[in-house]
């Protein structure tokens, strides 16, 4: 198939899936082309069957808000018509849904079908869509829709109770390759480059997101400041985002700004999750929890909150631990009793590794997106047989 896919290219999880997705679609043998306004970070631009589209947008002075969805929308219908596209997937409501939508009306008039796939990931719905400037363009791109997926079954109920949407809406979860995203298989080589962040006897947490409000890094500072208190503890933050000179601030004012560490956007994040001893992802909300995924399949257990999709990954006690908002107290507590019961902390990474092969691996998610496309081309060939046909 030739596919386009247009996300959101900066660091955040649906950037991730949405690139991600293409690589391994690009490997099975599939013509990938992204169109968005600058290459998605996780690719590199040398991956054989990927091809990138910039959407250049105009910033004429007359517009104090530039039109990108415009612009966005006849870059598709361009893409889709040069390359010959089967379809397009749009991750990210939106505006990308909408785009999507204008670029099909723009193709149909010119006898050209493009259906498109847009997947929901959480925000979009959660507080983006829900603001009732946005709320209705949303439900309609999404009624509009050839197909729409959702990443999580709880996202999946939030859309059809919050936007009163009956179409069908199919959960495919969020993934991971399990070949990047792995323990080391050699202590040494891990003991090496753990030096980096921590002394042996030390034990390592780990961070990762775009540091927005609704990932509470201070409470990731909180619990963190109270496990240094009693365990030698370092903690490492991956990511950057609105909310990181607050933590730094936190970090200084509660005197640990020496055990901790602010790595930035980090490109190969599989490479340094499984340095970690614990995760934390003491979110207001995920509609899933991608992060949590990575680590866990680099064999890293989350402390994580018992909100959204999360409790689709964890299995509190049995694969990570989950606890109430803003419950840092808790969060710390239970990282301390988890770490000074080495078998206890064995089984529960055994088990983290052990969910995102059995569950949310990439061999298994992604022949689900395959059918699904496969589904809705072979629909609309039928339903454009049937339109020639009357
Ligand atoms: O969490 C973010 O701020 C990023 C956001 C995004 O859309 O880029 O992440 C959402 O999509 C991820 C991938 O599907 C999910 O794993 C995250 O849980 C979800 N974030 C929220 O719902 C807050």
């Amino acid at each position: 198939m030739r596919i386009g896919i247009t996300c959101y290219p900066t660091y955040g999880g649906s950037g991730v899936v949405a690139t991600e997705l293409g690589i391994e679609l690009a490997a099975l043998g599939h013509e990938m082309h992204f169109i968005s306004y600058s290459q998605p970070f996780r690719l590199t631009g040398r991956e054989s069957g990927i091809f990138y589209h910039e959407v250049p947008v105009s910033n004429y002075p007359l517009f104090e808000f530039p039109p990108y969805d415009l612009a966005l929308a006849s870059r598709m219908a361009e893409v889709a018509e040069y390359y010959h596209l089967d379809l397009l997937h749009v991750h990210y409501a939106i505006p990308h849904s909408v785009s999507a939508l204008l670029a099909r009306q723009m193709l149909a008039q010119r006898g050209k079908h493009l259906p498109f796939v847009t997947t929901l990931h959480g925000t979009d719905i959660t507080l983006v869509g829900m603001d009732r400037s946005y709320l209705p363009i949303t439900r309609y791109a999404i009624e509009q829709s050839d197909g729409v997926t959702s990443i999580s079954q709880y996202l999946k109920d939030v859309t059809v109770n919050n936007f009163g949407i009956t179409r069908h809406i199919e959960v495919v979860h969020n993934f991971v390759n399990c070949d990047v995203y792995k323990p080391f298989a050699d202590e040494e080589a891990r003991a090496q480059a753990r030096a980096r962040f921590a002394a042996p006897d030390e034990f390592l947490f780990m961070h990762l997101s775009n540091f927005r409000p609704v990932k509470r890094i201070a409470d990731v500072v909180q619990i963190f400041a109270r496990v240094a208190k009693q365990l030698p503890a370092r903690l490492a933050l991956i990511g950057d985002g609105p909310d990181r000179s607050t933590a730094e601030w936190l970090a200084n004012s509660l005197g640990i700004h020496d055990r901790v560490q602010f790595l930035g956007k980090q490109d190969r994040v599989s490479e340094l999750l499984p340095l970690a001893d614990l995760m934390l992802m003491p979110s207001e909300m995920e509609s899933f929890g991608l992060a949590a995924l990575e680590a866990m399949a680099c064999q890293t257990p989350a402390i994580a909150t018992r909100v959204g999709g999360v409790p689709e990954l964890i299995d509190d006690g049995v694969n990570g631990l989950l606890f109430p908002v803003g419950d840092v107290d808790a969060m710390a507590a239970a990282s301390i009793a988890l770490l000074r019961d080495p078998e206890r902390h064995q089984t529960l990474r055994k088990a983290a590794r052990k969910t995102a092969q059995d569950r949310f691996c990439s061999t298994r998610v992604l022949p689900r997106y395959v059918e699904f496309y496969e589904s809705l081309l072979s629909n609309a060939g039928t339903q454009a047989k049937g339109e020639l046909s009357s």
